[in-house]
């Protein structure tokens, strides 16, 4: 899979991409990422990518033409287009696995008040938002975005850990985890997981997962595939509250 990144801002790029799963990633040629600066396709000699706002407000506004043309050099035949932004499409891990599906992502990090709004019109592209807070600029969006895709991909995630059983995927929180020591400031590990009783771990995984899910993100569990059993449990729980 391959990120093109559109910033005026590439170094803030260096260090994330260098280290941890995503240098990983493209060292081993799973992932490719060309980081480019918009200001190569600002016109000479100011190099300006921003202009002042149509009818007036407070700061700039990113201009088309840079972005546009520089999304055209850089966009494959079916690449996408994402415009980071504030008010974009939420990103959740489902759009997250299906971003991961796609050969070429093409990131538009923009600054200022914002972007043209005739240029995610113009570039067919689609806005997203990594949360409800606003950023200074896309960039640490475009990165947040770009390490939640990149470990779905295959072979990026070297763990054996497999990606089907973490939060989100079934629809409920983690379970609790622990390492050594046992005994930590008189805290203890649960009996039943020092134990290495495995029938008995995966139960008390679940029950944890559940009863998590139900005392911070309660929604959740609207939609999470539960058995009957499990359901009924979370409603007699619920009920003690
Ligand atoms: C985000 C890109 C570019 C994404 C998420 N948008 C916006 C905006 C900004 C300042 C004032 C008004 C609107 C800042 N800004 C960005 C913010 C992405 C840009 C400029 C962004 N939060 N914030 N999820």
């Amino acid at each position: 899979m391959r990120f093109d990144v559109l910033t005026i801002f590439p170094e803030a790029f260096e260090s994330p991409l260098r280290i941890s799963l995503l240098g990983k990633a493209i060292e081993a040629g799973i992932l490719q990422v060309g980081v480019h600066d918009l200001r190569d396709w600002a016109p000479e000699p100011h190099r300006k990518v921003d202009d002042a706002p149509f009818g007036g407000g407070p700061g700039m506004v990113m201009a088309p033409g840079p972005v546009v043309e520089a999304v055209e050099s850089v966009q494959k035949p079916g690449g996408r287009v994402l415009l980071m932004s504030a008010a974009g499409r939420p990103l959740t891990q489902a759009l997250a696995a299906d971003l991961a599906s796609h050969d070429q992502l093409v990131l538009v990090c923009g600054r200022y008040e914002g972007m043209d709004d005739r240029i995610h019109r113009v570039l067919d592209a689609e806005e997203i938002s990594i949360g409800e807070y606003v950023l200074s600029g896309g960039e640490m969006a475009a990165l947040v975005l770009l390490d939640a895709v990149s470990r779905l991909l295959p072979g990026v995630m070297g763990n054996a850990r497999s990606l089907g059983e973490e939060s989100f995927a079934d629809g409920l929180l983690e379970y609790p985890q622990f390492t050594r020591p046992a005994d930590y400031r008189g805290l203890k590990v649960p009996d039943i997981l020092v134990s290495g009783h495995h029938a008995n771990v995966v139960a008390w995984r679940r029950e944890q997962a559940l009863r998590r899910t139900l005392e911070r993100r309660p929604g959740l569990l609207d939609s999470a595939p539960l058995t009957d059993a499990e359901r009924q449990a979370v409603e007699t729980w619920r009920q003690q509250e």
